[in-house]
C-alpha cells in the first residue's frame, strides 16, 4: 500500500470475481466522463470475437520484422525484465520509444474486436516480448491452468514472433463457456476455493465436455483470448522455443489502474488518448515509487512493474 496509494484495487480487494466486478461498476462510476466516451465503440470489422469463446485467431498479414528484431536484440534483452520468470522472460515495452507498437495498438483491425469484446473502448494495459525457452517446468506457475484475475474481461493479443506449432509450448486454452463450467464444477467438489488457484490437469480433465485448444499461429498473425475468462496455460517443455509480443487490454474500470489522480499525459490523437491514456505505466508518480519498491526489493510482484 505504501507503493501504491491510488490503486485500492490491487492492495485491499481480494482477488475474487465480485470484488473484481465491484471495483470496475466503483471505478467507472468515478469517472463518468472517461466511461460514458469509452461506450462508444468503434465500427465493426470483419473479425469479432465471441463471448461463449473468448478467444480467436486472425490472420491479418501484419509484418512483425519490427518487433522479431527487438526480440532478438541483445542490448534490448540486456536492459529489460527478461530473466524475471524463467520459462516466461519479459520485456516491456515503452509506447513513446516504438512508433510500430503505438501504430499496432490502435489498429481497427486490432481496437475494434477488442471493444465489441469488451463491451467499452479499451485502455492497453501492458506491452511486452515474451520469450519462452521452453526448457524447465516450475510448478505454481502460468504453466498450469489458470485464469488471470485482471479485470471482469480482457483481450490480451498475442503476436507470434516465431511460428507457435505444438512443439514450442503453445497457449493452451478452454473456451470461455466451457472454463466457466469447469470452474464451476471444481468450486462446488471443493478441489479450489477461489479463482486465482493454479489447477492441475488431472483435476480439469475428468470434468471437461469439450477439448482444450492448443492455439497455433504464426507471424502475421494474431491471437485474441480473454485470459480472465478461459482457463489457460503457456511456455511448458517443448523442444523449440517460443518469442511472441503481447498487448494486453482491458476495461477503464479494471482494478489494477488507479482508483485516483488520473493525470495521463497528452497523445497526438484522440484514439492514442483513448487507448494509452490510462496505461498505468504512464503515471509517473506511481511508476517511480515502483521503482522505488523493486530497488528495495519489496516489489510485490507481478503487474504493475
Ligand atoms: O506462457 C504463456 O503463453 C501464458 C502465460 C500466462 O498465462 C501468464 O503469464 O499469465
Ligand atoms: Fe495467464
Amino acid at each position: 500500500m505504501r507503493y501504491y496509494p491510488a490503486y485500492p484495487g490491487r492492495t485491499f480487494l481480494p482477488r475474487t470475481k465480485t470484488s473484481t466486478k465491484f471495483f470496475n461498476i466503483v471505478s467507472r462510476a468515478l469517472h463518468p466522463i472517461d466511461s460514458l466516451a469509452r461506450m462508444r465503440l468503434p465500427s465493426r470489422t470483419d473479425t469479432q470475437i465471441s463471448r461463449a469463446k473468448g478467444w480467436m485467431v486472425a490472420d491479418l498479414g501484419l509484418d512483425m520484422s519490427y518487433f522479431v528484431a527487438l526480440g532478438s536484440d541483445e542490448i534490448f534483452r540486456a536492459n529489460s525484465l527478461w530473466n524475471k520468470k524463467p520459462f516466461l522472460q519479459s520485456s516491456r515495452l515503452e509506447l513513446e520509444d516504438h512508433e510500430p507498437l503505438r501504430k499496432l495498438a490502435v489498429d481497427p483491425r486490432i481496437l475494434s474486436p477488442v471493444a465489441h469484446y469488451l463491451g467499452s473502448k479499451p485502455v492497453l494495459a501492458d506491452a511486452v516480448i515474451w520469450y519462452s525457452p521452453n526448457d524447465q517446468e516450475l510448478v505454481g506457475g502460468s504453466q498450469f491452468y489458470h485464469f488471470d484475475n485482471f479485470d471482469t474481461r480482457q483481450v490480451r493479443c498475442v503476436f507470434p514472433l516465431t511460428e507457435i506449432t505444438e512443439r514450442s509450448g503453445p497457449l493452451t486454452i478452454f473456451e470461455a463457456d466451457e472454463s466457466e463450467r469447469i470452474y464451476r464444477k471444481l468450486i462446488k467438489s471443493g478441489r479450489i476455493k477461489r479463482r486465482s488457484t493454479k489447477v492441475l490437469d488431472e483435476w480439469i480433465y475428468p470434468l471437461t465436455i469439450k477439448d482444450p485448444i492448443q492455439v497455433m499461429a504464426g507471424p502475421g498473425s494474431v491471437i485474441f483470448v480473454d485470459t480472465d475468462n478461459c482457463f489457460h496455460y503457456g511456455s511448458r517443455p517443448a523442444p523449440e522455443s517460443r518469442m511472441v509480443l503481447m498487448l494486453e487490454f482491458c476495461t477503464s474500470g479494471a482494478r489494477d489502474l488507479p482508483l485516483w489522480g488520473r493525470k495521463p499525459k497528452t497523445w497526438n490523437t484522440a484514439s492514442e488518448r483513448s487507448v494509452f491514456g490510462l496505461n498505468h505505466l504512464f503515471f509517473y508518480k506511481a511508476r517511480s515509487r515502483v521503482d522505488k519498491a523493486r530497488a528495495e526489493s519489496l516489489d510485490p510482484g507481478d503487474g504493475l512493474e
